[in-house]
C-alpha cells in the first residue's frame, strides 16, 4: 500500500497469479465490463498475438470517498507461461493482494500445484491470498467437495468461477479486498482516513452501494 499525503492517494496493488490459460486475463475482462463505469479505467493488455499474456494486464480502479482522499487501485495479471517466471516475480513486488486463479479441470491439477508452489516461493507470508477455482462450467472438474477440504486445509478462502460468464469474479475481488482492509487498515488509520469501514470499502470498488 502506498499512501501519498500531498497528492491524497491511498494505492493499493491486487495481483491475478496462477499457471497459464486459467482465466487470468479473463477475470479482468469481465471486472471492466461489471465494475461502476465511473471508478473503472481502460483495461491494458499486453498480449501476443494468439491472445497469450506477454507482460501483464492492468485495469486500473479510481474512486473518491467522502473525505478528501482517492483510493486507486491496480489489478494486475501475470503472464502465466513457465518461461515468464522472471516477469511474474518481478510483479509480485510490493503487492497487497493476491488472487490465485487455478483451472478446475481435475487434468490441470499438477499444473495448479507448479505454479502455486513458485507464487509461495515469492510471496511474503501475511501477504492475503485467494483460491478462485475457475472454469467450473467445464466436465470433469474437481468437485465442490474437494474444493470445501482445500479450503479447510489451506487455510484460505476458495470461490468457484466462471470467468467467461462473469461468474464469481466479483465475489472473488470482494474477498481479497476484505483481506486487504483487515490487514492494512488499521496501521494506516484507513477508516478515519477515507470515512468508511470494511465492508463501506469493498462496496465502493464493486459498486454495491449508492455513493455518499
Ligand atoms: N470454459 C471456460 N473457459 C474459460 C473460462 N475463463 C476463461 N476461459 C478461456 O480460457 C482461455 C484462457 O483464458 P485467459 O484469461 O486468456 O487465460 P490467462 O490465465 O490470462 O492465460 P495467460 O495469459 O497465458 O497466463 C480463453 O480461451 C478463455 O476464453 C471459464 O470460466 N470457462
Ligand atoms: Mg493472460
Amino acid at each position: 500500500m502506498q499512501l501519498d499525503h500531498d497528492d491524497r492517494v491511498v494505492s493499493l496493488k491486487i495481483v491475478y497469479y496462477g499457471p497459464a490459460l486459467s482465466g487470468k486475463t479473463t477475470n479482468l475482462q469481465a471486472l471492466r465490463d461489471c465494475l461502476p463505469r465511473g471508478s473503472v479505467g481502460r483495461l491494458v493488455t499486453l498480449e501476443t498475438r494468439d491472445r497469450r499474456t506477454l507482460f501483464l494486464d492492468l485495469l486500473p480502479v479510481v474512486f473518491h470517498t467522502a473525505t478528501a482522499y482517492r483510493v486507486r487501485i491496480r489489478l494486475l495479471t501475470v503472464p502465466g507461461q513457465v518461461m515468464h517466471e522472471a516477469t511474474r516475480r518481478v510483479l509480485l513486488q510490493d503487492v497487497d493482494g493476491v488472487v490465485f486463479v487455478a483451472d478446475s479441470q481435475i487434468r490441470e491439477t499438477t499444473t495448479n500445484n507448479a505454479s502455486f508452489r513458485e507464487l509461495r516461493e515469492v510471496l511474503v507470508d501475511d501477504v492475503p491470498l485467494v483460491l478462485q477455482f475457475n472454469k467450473r462450467d467445464l466436465p470433469a472438474v474437481r468437485s465442490d467437495d474437494e474444493l470445501g477440504r482445500l479450503a479447510t486445509s489451506r487455510r484460505l478462502p476458495v470461490v468457484g468461477a466462471v470467468a467467461l460468464r462473469g461468474e464469481g469474479v466479483r465475489e472473488t475481488l470482494a474477498r481479497v479486498l476484505a483481506l486487504v482492509w483487515r490487514r492494512q487498515a488499521a496501521a494506516h488509520g484507513l477508516e478515519a482516513l477515507l470515512g468508511v469501514d470494511e465492508a463501506g470499502f469493498v462496496d465502493r470498488v464493486l459498486g454495491t452501494m449508492a455513493t455518499p
